[in-house]
């Protein structure tokens, strides 16, 4: 079993447990400290983030810059030991990891130890990939008397700046993808989830990766931002909305500075297609869980159920009956399925999108919600039935379910609604019909096109993940290119004749 007794014991004494996150290196005199709450209970306090100031963020990119070219020159074999020591130190450390995911960030026990596993699994894959692509030269095609070589070196500084939905997984697996290719790295995570973050960084350095090559940097939007402008950032990975990506775009080109890397992965609106042919009871096991696992907070949850009209009735009073057996309320209790969003901002966002829907009079399915869900950052989950993915306007973070119908011959325009959103990330496809599914793996700008179960929860490897358009700029995490997006080439050509080339021709 995933969970076992002791664990569940070891989570209890935790639950009081209070943590710190602050700069790496902090200097006397400190910057703003921010509570960090529990979004199920926002009166309780889960420990404090110590924002870095300015010439922190100064300080810690000089740090970095210098010792990039040492970190660099380790190898990769050695710098994959070091990532597989900090995956061994996570497994160590996993009660921490799970309590934090369900306090800071309010994630279920089940999401939270998917969690774990999904940042274990990417320290583990980045090592292999360190192993693989930096271990030695590539030799490349030439005449007799030459030699040609190709390596793969550090970008320089990379910022990670990472989002709070994934606060472990996606903290940990750009910064891993960075490291492993020999750039030093300055983290910022979310600012509602620094803590774990905090936790990951301290042990990556028990593990052995020195302080300065792996820094923490807590804070909100503006210590992104001074990260973002210094010239002396050689690339931003980035996970969170389509807005900041291009924000972060527009910082780093603004710099009289080399022309930065910029690793995107962002949001989505994401459908799925179920046609007649499609089996029921997988359709509405597999609906469930894309849209509302998580609370819905996953770039890759499902937002628009696209539904053939001869079965719609009977597939959404199905869906229906599954909703209404979602349990609602505490993640910390065991069997809560839907625990809820992060913060005020995300709930008021949600609800205000609802109640415009419900004033427009379409129809809509709520959950109640429980009574202990008074305290905290909850919002019912929701089933809208829309016209067509059309008429939404932007995605929607949370367990917000839209549902559409279309007609025997219509399958084409709705790969084409779906497309015009502009998003590209994941895609379900519920169907039985083989000329179906060529059509939509044909036609469908995604990321990640899932047939014939959930569209959530991509695997590290099996399933390397992202999207195109406004979804992101690829290459996809977990996947045999993402790594090389953070190296630079370097080809080295030797004239191996006794007297060189031209030489000789000169002599
Ligand atoms: C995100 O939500 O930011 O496949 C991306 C999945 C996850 C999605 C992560 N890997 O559900």
């Amino acid at each position: 079993p995933l969970v076992r007794e002791p664990l569940l014991a070891e989570l209890a004494r935790l639950e009081d447990r209070s943590w710190t996150a602050e700069p790496t290196f902090p200097h006397r005199d400190p910057g703003e400290i921010a509570p960090i709450t529990s979004p199920q209970d926002t009166s309780r306090q889960v420990g404090t983030r110590r924002d870095a100031t300015a010439v922190e963020v100064a300080e810690a990119i000089g740090r970095a810059e210098a010792i990039q070219p040492g970190w660099n020159a380790l190898g990769g074999e050695k710098r994959a030991l070091l990532l597989e020591a900090a995956a061994d130190a996570f497994e160590a450390h996993t009660a921490e990891f799970i309590s934090l995911c369900q306090r800071e960030a309010g994630k279920t026990l089940v999401d939270a130890v998917l969690e774990l596993r999904e940042a274990v699994d990417f320290l583990r894959f980045y090592a292999g990939e360190a192993r693989r692509l930096f271990a030695a030269p590539m030799p490349l095609p030439g005449p007799t008397g030459e030699e040609n070589r190709l390596t793969l070196a550090g970008r320089g500084v990379f910022a990670s700046i990472s989002p709070w939905n994934f606060p472990l997984a996606i903290f940990i697996g750009p910064a891993a993808a960075a490291l492993a290719a020999g750039n030093t790295v300055i983290a910022k995570p979310a600012e509602q989830t620094p803590l774990i973050a905090a936790l990951a960084v301290r042990l990556c350095h028990e593990a052995g990766i020195p302080e300065e090559v792996f820094q923490l940097l807590p804070g909100a939007g503006e210590v992104g931002q001074t990260i973002t402008s210094d010239v002396r950032i050689a690339g931003v990975a980035f996970t969170g909305s389509t807005q900041t990506a291009q924000a972060i775009n527009r910082s780093l080109a603004a710099r009289d500075a080399p022309i930065a890397t910029l690793v995107a992965e962002t949001g989505g609106q994401n459908a799925m297609i179920v046609d007649s042919s499609a089996l029921p009871e997988q359709v509405t096991r597999d609906v469930v869980a894309s849209a509302f696992q998580s609370a819905g907070q996953r770039c890759s949850a499902l937002r628009v159920l696209y539904v053939q009209d001869d079965v719609a009735d009977a597939m959404i009073e199905m869906i229906k009956g599954a909703f209404a057996a979602l349990v609602i309320g505490d993640p910390l209790a065991i069997d809560t399925d839907v625990g809820p969003v992060i913060d005020e901002d995300a709930r008021s966002q949600l609800e205000r999108h609802v109640a415009r829907r419900q004033t427009e009079g379409r129809p809509v399915w709520r959950r109640g919600l429980p009574e202990q869900a008074r305290g905290g950052c909850f919002v019912a989950p929701t089933i809208i039935e829309i016209a067509s993915i059309r008429d939404l306007a932007r995605e929607n973070f949370g367990p917000v379910l839209h549902v559409a119908r279309f007609a025997a011959g219509e399958l084409e325009q709705v790969i084409a609604d779906i497309n015009a959103t502009g998003y590209g990330l994941t895609l379900g496809l519920h169907s039985r019909i083989a000329e179906t599914r060529r059509t939509v793996e044909r036609l469908a700008r995604v990321g990640n096109l899932y047939v014939n179960r959930n569209q959530i929860g991509a695997v590290v490897e099996s399933q390397p993940f992202g999207g195109e358009g406004l979804s992101g700029t690829g290459p996809k995490a977990g996947g045999p290119h993402y790594v090389l997006r953070f190296a630079t080439e370097r080809v080295v050509c030797i004239d191996t004749t006794a007297a060189g080339g031209n030489a000789s021709l000169l002599a």
